[in-house]
């Protein structure tokens, strides 16, 4: 498979609902697009999802520009690839960036199962026909629009419920929804806003028997979590501190967390994301896949990871109109009652909807091959 031709998009959505997390306020996603075509024409799409900020890790938008144009797409331009599994080791020298590497893996694994006229779930190993969804739901005003909220994704059946948590948003916000709904599979993503001078705060969240709590220690941090998992009984979910197989390791070694979050972007791709699953299937580790408020081309991308079989938690992977107005993919990203059905057609099987991705480009680049 020879890599002709690369275009990178800037985009930009403004979502439905702001989204709130403890490092701040997601009003519109700006993010990368790429379009990889092959020698017969055929095309492969990947999405960026760093935000404009480095809230969440250090990668940004802008960042991600930088190295996929100066770094990565020099590394593939022109090159022949037998399978996606190379472009891991093609990028390998270069450290760190995982967010903007995915984006390029991405379209270079959506290009090779379309030329083996395969999904792109197939080709990655998947066995489901249906993945079961959840919701994840950001800091409210206050407790009464959190229920609201709450109250409604159960009644759209959404397979549990993770509320974003920060310290004076917490205990009392998952004491109030475990009494309207004392059974509805529940947990909590501090976003890393916590320390161990709170173990005695987070130890009161052990009553509410939540399924994890997702990074509520530093970002960087994989010794700390292993101090808190020994002094709480909540499972410690990682999202942040796993960037890699290796980072997996060790901290299922150290006993950091019993569960972790999967997200494409943040692992450098499809590969490594695999490789995690692998792992962790071989050590009863239970994964699931995380969300970066991802347009339809990154949430398709999830879709299809979340088909392997050690995905036995419910993902952040919502229906499209969930955080859009209007998706870029045809047809959208649609849930029901917690259950997303995995597309047929070849690669990630949604169609990049071109009159919308149009309207919502900003910036084009065309890189091709000599
Ligand atoms: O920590 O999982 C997170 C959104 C933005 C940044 C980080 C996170 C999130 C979410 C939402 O939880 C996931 C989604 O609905 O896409
Ligand atoms: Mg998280």
């Amino acid at each position: 498979m020879k890599i002709e031709s690369i275009q990178l998009r800037r985009m930009n959505m403004t979502m439905k609902h702001p989204f709130t997390t403890s490092f701040g306020t997601i009003h519109d996603k700006d993010f990368l697009l790429a379009t990889i075509k092959d020698e017969f024409g055929h095309e492969g799409w990947g999405e960026s999802v760093a935000f404009t900020y480095p809230w969440y890790s250090e990668e940004t938008t802008e960042t991600c520009i930088h190295m996929i144009r100066d770094f990565l797409i020099p590394t593939v331009l022109g090159k022949t690839i037998q399978h996606p599994d190379e472009v891991n080791d093609l990028f390998a020298p270069i450290r760190k960036n995982n967010m903007a590497k995915a984006t390029i893996e991405g379209a270079i694994w959506d290009l090779y199962a379309k030329r083996n006229k395969m999904t792109l779930a197939e080709t990655l190993g998947g066995t489901r026909d249906q993945i079961e969804v959840g919701i994840s739901i950001g800091i409210e005003k206050n407790v009464e629009d959190l229920l609201a909220n709450v109250r409604g994704f159960i009644e759209e059946g959404y397979k549990r419920i993770k509320v974003k948590i920060k310290p004076g948003y917490d205990v009392d916000v998952i004491r109030a929804i475990r009494e309207e709904f004392p059974d509805v599979p529940l947990m909590a993503d501090a976003n890393s806003a916590y320390t161990l001078n709170d173990v005695e705060l987070l130890k009161q969240l052990d009553p509410f028997d939540l399924m994890m709590i997702e990074q509520p220690l530093a970002s960087d941090d994989i010794i700390d979590h292993a101090v808190l998992q020994k002094q709480i009984e909540t499972p410690i979910c990682l999202d942040e501190s796993i960037h890699s197989l290796e980072d997996a390791r060790k901290a299922v070694e150290l006993g950091s967390c019993r569960i972790i979050n999967i997200k494409i972007g943040r692992l450098g791709g499809l590969t490594e994301a695999k490789k995690i699953h692998d792992y962790c299937a071989a050590k009863g580790i239970d994964v699931w896949c995380g969300g970066m408020l991802e347009s339809g081309i990154g949430r398709a991308h999830n879709v299809a990871l979340t088909t392997l079989s050690n995905f036995t938690l419910p993902g952040d992977t919502a229906s499209s109109s969930r955080y859009w107005e209007q998706d870029i993919i045809i047809p959208e990203v649609v849930a029901e009652k917690g259950y997303i059905t995995v597309p047929s057609d070849d690669g990630i099987g949604y169609k990049p909807n071109m009159e919308a991705i149009n309207r919502f480009t900003v910036d084009q680049w065309v890189f091709s091959a000599e």
